[in-house]
């Protein structure tokens, strides 16, 4: 994680410094991680950012899927709680996924958070957490 972490502050630098007028195009610069989704697993399972970046995620598999925090206890303290459809705590995101689908992110569909508070958040797909599919993002201190 580490050096991928480099390599994008690396890139980030290049892109304010002599490619600006490409950043646009290559994603470069912007404070931003993507992990994509397959049938039962986030990819890459754990991302590190840091404080004030923000994570992309997008299901890049033919299934349903969402990215919800498995428990506002786990997160660090004074952590806001995140899930894919606005809930706000897993309970409520379990419920309406029940109740209808409620917080899916479709295929090709995205849902991004930004994370204010360094620390360790793991987050669960509801439809699949029993087959295991789980992510962690780690926030650090800039
Ligand atoms: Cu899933």
């Amino acid at each position: 994680m580490q050096e991928s972490r480099s390599r994008r502050r690396m890139l980030a630098a290049l892109g304010t410094a002599t490619v600006v007028g490409f950043a646009g195009c290559l994603d470069a610069g912007s404070d931003r991680e993507v992990v994509g989704m397959t049938a039962t697993d986030y990819v890459p399972e754990t991302v590190t950012i840091a404080v004030g970046e923000t994570v992309v995620w997008e299901n890049t598999s033919s299934r349903r899927h969402t990215v919800t925090a498995t428990s506002q206890d786990s997160l660090p303290e004074g952590a806001e709680f995140f899930a894919s459809g606005g809930y706000d705590s897993y309970e409520e995101a379990d419920d309406a996924w029940h109740d209808d689908f409620g917080g899916q992110i479709d295929t090709d569909e995205t849902y991004s958070h930004t994370f204010e508070v360094p620390g360790t958040y793991p987050y669960v797909c509801i439809p699949h957490v029993k087959a295991g599919m789980a992510g962690t993002v780690v926030v650090e201190e800039d």
